[in-house]
């Protein structure tokens, strides 16, 4: 049985954990430094599991030796972003936390894949592999199954087709500078630029930036659910060797031309982590708007580099 540990028992965390245990993907470890959080979750959602009659085993700790042994961490602990701030303030306070966090995984998961979930994800995808000192196929960032499922969700409404129906890449910076790409998405085949003006496409993809900022001033705190969906689905990939090409957040070298930074790429994902990037054949113009997105990112990764080591 696969062990699976979630870091952080915020809204995020908890969502993660209830959609990965309803996979039955492995036994759950949940950490979190508040005493008692962790383990009333764990209780809490080891009663759901009994009422669904999913055997897997949810504990919940404070002490990161409980990650012994895992396959698999998912790091959602961070401060979470209020309606004011963008992903990049949170770049400092959050960039110790998961060094901390890194280090522990590091000390006691030493085998283990990392999906990070934590803001600014690509900088603190960059962190974990930094402090974890893993593979670079180790260490993932969680972000592009959920800006990609916000567009999908706009795409269907706009054309009257199932979600599922419709596929795509993105790639590029998890935060404003984010890179859909309209030409490769396409209805069983048909791409979007022949099926929407390119105004309207243009819409959809200003209306899916906005989509974090949009549910967080409505509900008062950061998206959840639809973060915990796309976390649960890598988990799903990784502990089922799926081969499943997903756009995870990856420390490129040399791949799409950008060496040493983080950010979205598609990639076929497995047991191991990372097996492989899929390198998409892009127009000029997607190119350089994907590297004004590297570029953005660059940036940032080089502001935290003197703080994590
Ligand atoms: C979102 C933020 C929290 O996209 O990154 O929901």
């Amino acid at each position: 049985v696969a062990l699976i540990g979630i870091v952080g028992c915020g809204k995020v965390g908890v969502s993660t954990a209830i959609q990965v245990a309803m996979k039955g993907l492995g036994d759950l470890v949940l950490i979190d430094i508040i005493q008692g959080l962790p383990q009333g979750e764990a209780l809490d959602l080891s009663h759901m599991a009994s009422i669904l009659g999913i055997d897997v085993e949810i504990t919940g700790s404070n002490d990161y030796r409980d990650l012994s042994g895992a396959d698999l961490v998912i790091v959602t602990a961070g401060v979470v972003r209020r309606a004011d701030m963008t992903r990049m303030d949170l770049l400092t306070k959050n960039a110790s936390i998961v060094s901390d966090v890194s280090d522990k995984i590091r000390e006691y998961a030493s085998r283990s894949r990392v999906i990070m979930v934590t803001n600014p994800l690509d900088v603190m995808t960059y962190v974990a592999l930094r402090r974890t000192g893993f593979e670079r196929e180790r260490v993932m960032g969680f972000s592009g199954l959920l800006d990609f499922g916000r567009f999908r969700y706009l795409v269907a409404r706009e054309l009257g087709v199932s979600r599922s129906s419709i596929i795509g890449p993105i790639i590029g910076e998890h935060g404003d500078s984010m890179v859909l790409l309209p030409r490769l998405t396409t209805v069983l085949g048909e791409p979007l630029t022949s099926l929407l003006p390119s105004e309207r496409i243009m819409e959809l993809v200003e209306r899916t930036r906005r989509a974090g900022a949009e549910v967080i001033s409505l509900k008062g705190w950061s998206a959840s659910h639809a973060p915990g969906a796309g976390a649960a689905l890598m988990a799903e990939a990784i502990i089922r060797d799926t081969n499943a090409v997903v756009p995870v957040s990856l420390y490129l070298k040399g791949e799409y031309g950008v060496e040493g930074v983080c950010v979205v790429v598609p990639a076929v994902l497995g047991w191991s982590g990372v097996k492989r990037v899929i390198e998409l054949s892009l127009t000029e113009s997607e190119r350089s708007e994907f590297l004004r997105s590297v570029e953005v990112v660059r940036q940032a990764q080089q502001a935290v580099d003197q703080l994590i080591h």
